[in-house]
């Protein structure tokens, strides 16, 4: 029987790139015109990846109408119209900027780039194409107790800011037998945990504070220098079986500290070596009139505490974001019923595909993803400064720096 719905406008998406990030991006996809009510519909037109028998399974298992081999055959198709870029940062910029200069919209997975410079040539073309729409895929602010707390700061509910404290720990590569994965090269990804992790924390503390970092100091480190060569494709991830190692050539942690121009201090860890933290994203933010406290690991939850409230009632309140007044959640299921990671993904296509409907540019845009890797570049330029030093003496005088 012929479906009773009218047909909406098609959106063609093209994705390059099908593993982890491809396949919660296109679960996003395949998700959103089924949840919530879009002014266009959103097809998946084809996936892209280099190996053909791969990416034609790519294809099948992930919901794509057709796979292509090579991104600039994805790029000329006419019934694409929207790119999503889900590949390691060393092909953003090629990928991105042939995309918009095509007359087509962009989604591109963080960190933006490997470099500023490329990040600054991405802006620039997203700036050269108006009317296309250039995202850049910092999904957590989409979760929506995030969302909620944005939207309190915003309304002044907790006053001036004086606190911005943000960790992000994960524990997958402590087995120092751990492949050396493209995660693990510079000329792959970038940075290690800095730009794996740390890009989501810089972006939520400048989204939640509303203005972005006015300085940083920084101390990175890599634990493991050397890890097994990688000898079978991702999917295995199976390291040399003769014992051959290669260089680890990205930090492994970062700690770093920043100040906001309003005067607020923010402090931020990133680390893939905290064992037991599976993806420990944690927020705390203190304001003259309250605060907010949220974990990823709970990502249903919000907890404020109202220094405004009378002293006897005062004490951090869970809020359970679960229900239709909370920002997404009147699209999804019965009141009480959580969302998970993936949902992320959702409401970041939900918001693009609105975007590219409205002729909005949506925030995360590809200037604030330039913005961000200029705070991760002076991050690693802080650090290579290597500036620590050691306790002041008793009288006062500094002692020098640690060797
Ligand atoms: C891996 O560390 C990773 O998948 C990140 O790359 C993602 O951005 C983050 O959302 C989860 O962890």
């Amino acid at each position: 029987m012929e479906s009773t719905v009218a047909r909406k406008p098609r959106l063609g998406i093209g994705m390059v790139g099908y593993a982890f990030m491809g396949a919660v991006h296109s679960q996003g996809w395949r998700t959103v015109g089924r949840v919530f009510d879009l002014p266009f519909e959103p097809h998946l037109a084809a996936v892209c990846g280099r190996n053909r028998q791969a990416a034609r399974a790519a294809a099948d298992k992930l919901g794509w109408a057709s796979a292509e081999t090579d991104w600039r055959d994805l790029i000329r198709r006419d019934d694409i119209d929207l790119v999503d870029i889900c590949t390691p940062g060393e092909s953003h910029a090629e990928i991105a900027i042939a995309a918009l200069d095509a007359g087509k919209h962009v989604l591109c997975e963080k960190p933006l780039a490997n470099t500023v410079e490329e990040a600054e040539a991405m802006a620039a073309a997203a700036a050269r194409s108006p009317g296309r729409i250039a995202m850049v895929g910092f999904n957590y602010r989409r979760t929506p107790a995030l969302s909620l707390a944005h939207g309190l700061i915003a309304a002044g509910r907790l006053g001036t800011l004086r606190h911005i404290r943000l960790t992000y720990l994960q524990d997958w590569l402590v087995d120092p037998d751990f492949p050396l994965t493209w995660r693990l090269r510079r000329e792959s990804a970038g940075s290690g945990a800095l730009g794996d992790l740390g890009s989501h924390i810089v972006d939520l503390a400048q989204h939640l504070a509303g203005e972005p970092l006015a300085g940083v100091t920084a101390l990175t480190t890599t634990f493991i220098a050397e890890r097994p060569l990688l000898t079978a494709v991702p999917a295995g991830l199976t390291g040399s079986p003769r014992g051959d190692r290669g260089k680890v050539t990205v930090d492994d942690a970062a700690l770093f500290t920043g100040r906001f121009p309003s005067g607020a201090l923010a402090s931020f860890e990133a680390t893939r070596f905290a064992h037991g933290r599976k993806n420990a994203l944690r927020i705390e933010i203190n304001g003259e009139d309250g605060s907010l406290t949220f974990d990823l690991e709970r990502l249903n939850e919000l907890h404020f505490f109202d220094g405004t409230a009378p002293g006897a009632e005062a004490g951090f309140r869970r809020i359970l974001v679960t229900e239709p007044d909370h920002p997404y959640l009147a699209a999804w299921w019965p009141p009480g019923h959580g969302l998970g990671y993936e949902h992320t993904f959702v409401h970041q296509a939900r918001d693009l595909v609105q975007a590219v409907a409205d002729g909005t540019q949506p925030s995360p845009s590809f200037a604030d993803g330039l913005q961000v890797q200029r705070v991760l570049t002076a991050i690693e330029e802080s650090a290579a400064k290597d500036c620590v030093y050691t306790p002041v003496s008793p009288c006062g005088k500094r002692e020098g720096r640690a060797s």
